[in-house]
């Protein structure tokens, strides 16, 4: 009999260190909305993203010329081009570039996770797409929410637990800790309705206050991609 491989959801970034080492794919999810915004800017045609921490560092790709994106607590931080709406990257002039992207916790997750085997993005946008290419690849699978600032967070939650059944599903893959468990109900329970599901969530509301209604019924409807951007040499480039 063949060894199952392993698929776990992991909450926040702050417990990613319990987990790293077992795992060769980290499949990085920020549903609202940095890894929704990176799937549309790949599908739009960018040629790389850096992701980067700080704001500094931002700062400086930007004195180099590059296009740079830089979003804090769920807006465009003054001085840079664009921030983390997936609208943003539906635009011609990012087709064949690098640009460099700084989120409050997407590319901090990224950062935190650079050390494992491989890195992949994951959203509910390319949620089919990642899910058969993770099946296919045979290997130890970590799903790693971003949360917000540490903490749990329900859409990026419920996105693992999508990517966890869906493995779980093929009869190749188990999952044994319990907040994949957890995960997988809260997809089984989402799934009729992401944008109901999600109605009270803390981020949800947060960028309704910013009037961002659009971008999060955008970032919460599956399958509009097939990208998998992977993380090489620290740039998100396409698999
Ligand atoms: O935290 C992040 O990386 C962002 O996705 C947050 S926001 O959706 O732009 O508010």
């Amino acid at each position: 009999m063949s060894v199952r491989k392993l698929v776990e959801v992991c909450f926040s970034p702050e417990e990613y260190v319990y987990y790293k080492n077992e795992f060769e794919i980290v499949v990085v999810i920020d549903v609202l909305r940095a890894t929704s915004a990176m799937c549309t800017a790949f599908e739009y045609g960018v040629k790389s993203i850096i992701p980067v921490t700080s704001i500094e560092e931002a700062l400086a790709y930007k004195e180099k010329g590059y296009l740079v994106g830089a979003e804090r607590k769920g807006e465009i931080v003054e001085g840079f081009d664009f921030g983390n709406s997936p609208y943003s990257y539906m635009n011609e002039i990012f087709r064949g570039k690098e640009i460099v992207l700084s989120t409050t916790n997407g590319t901090r997750t990224i950062e935190q996770a650079k050390n494992a085997k491989q890195v992949v993005i994951g959203s509910f946008l390319n949620l089919d797409a990642i899910s058969k290419w993770l099946l296919e690849q045979q290997k130890n699978v970590l799903c790693l929410c971003s949360g917000w600032q540490g903490k749990f967070n329900l859409e990026d939650s419920i996105c693992g637990g999508a990517i966890a059944d869906y493995l779980v599903s093929s009869g190749l893959f188990q999952s044994n800790e319990d907040s994949s468990i957890a995960a997988k109900y809260l997809f089984l329970e989402a799934e009729k309705s992401y944008f109901g599901f999600l109605k009270a969530s803390s981020h949800r509301r947060r960028l309704r206050n910013l009037n961002l209604n659009e971008d999060i019924k955008y970032c919460l409807t599956p399958n509009q991609t097939t990208v998998i951007p992977v993380l090489k040499e620290n740039k998100l480039v396409l698999q």
